[in-house]
């Protein structure tokens, strides 16, 4: 599919549900409900499903002024979704077999939609949301931007990680022409940490463990840490880098107990793979960044990590 038949597909159809992934950041919603605006513009009905009853606070904004649509859907997209498998458990079985159109830059994308328009070149799907509204040329107004910048800035990690192109930066300074408070938003998805966010950073701080001559750090994310500071989900978000930032660490691993076991992310240095040691485990991803699951005790996941990274660190 090209843009065009995205657009044309998008002006054909009527009563949209539009669907992200579990778990939604920046891009799922602020592309959610970019799409959701662009499409009223155009006289079309939409309604976004989310995971959750109710969006966490910090993405309020999305919503602003939006009236709740009660209509019988006709036309499923989802943004974002690179796998059926991450779509919130409560819609997935309604919707798993029914999507119409995905829309999405991951490169992994499984292509489980009749249609798909997918872009990996773009650094979050809201760019290519931004370009939907450009064809059909529908004028920008601060909401849409609002949406679409908070897509692209939390992708990119607020224009600093590698998926940043010229395209990105375009795009941005096209939104910011609407006057929308970008000021706003960045502070809001990255200067802005709850009490209990900075409480559970500290103790976890306070667990990193070196390993390999201090070339591997592992943070440790307890459920213990969480009930002590009240911390939420959302308050953990980035913590998985923190490892990754110290100085002479070429594998950072952060490992987050939950009720079945231990969540691990492996952020690396150039040179260093990721998914390698995350394949391991049973797990997979990206050269840079991957996950992977264990179970056991606090034990078994320290000794099971060790061998796997002791693979794959070589001596400098
Ligand atoms: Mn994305």
């Amino acid at each position: 599919m090209q843009i065009a038949d995205v657009v044309s597909f998008l002006k054909g159809a009527d009563d949209f549900v539009i669907l992200t992934h579990r778990q939604p950041d920046g891009d799922a919603l602020g592309s959610a409900y970019g799409l959701l605006r662009v499409l009223s513009k155009i006289g079309k009905r939409a309604k976004v499903l989310h995971e959750g009853e109710n969006l966490s606070e910090k993405f309020q904004y999305l919503t602003d002024g939006i009236e709740e649509a009660s209509f019988e859907p006709k036309t499923v997209i989802a943004v974002d979704v690179a796998d059926v498998k991450l779509l919130p458990h409560e819609y997935k079985e309604t919707y798993k077999d029914i999507v119409d159109l995905c829309i999405d830059h991951h490169g992994s994308n499984t292509h489980y939609a009749k249609q798909y328009y997918v872009d990996s070149y773009a650094a979050a799907t809201g760019e290519i949301i931004y370009q939907i509204e450009k064809e059909l040329d529908v004028e920008i107004d601060i909401k849409i931007a609002e949406a679409l910048y908070t897509a692209i800035s939390t992708d990119t990690g607020c224009f600093k990680f590698g998926n940043t192109t010229s395209q990105t930066h375009s795009i941005a300074s096209e939104l910011m022409k609407t006057g929308m408070n970008f000021l706003d938003i960045n502070r809001k998805m990255f200067e802005s940490y709850s009490k209990e966010r900075l409480a559970i950073e500290c103790l976890a701080i306070n667990s990193i463990e070196y390993s390999f001559d201090s070339r591997c750090a592992t943070l440790w994310i307890t459920r213990e840490m969480m009930q002590k500071t009240g911390a939420l989900e959302d308050d953990l978000e980035g913590l998985s880098s923190i490892p990754r930032m110290i100085k002479g660490v070429r594998v950072g691993i952060t490992v987050k107990e939950t009720e079945t076991g231990f969540k691990v992310s492996v952020r690396t240095a150039p040179g260093y793979n990721a998914c390698a040691i995350c394949a391991e485990l049973g797990g997979g991803g990206h050269e840079a960044a991957a996950g992977c699951f264990i179970k056991g005790s606090h034990a078994d996941v320290r000794e099971k990590l060790t061998s796997a990274v002791e693979k794959h660190i070589q001596k400098e």
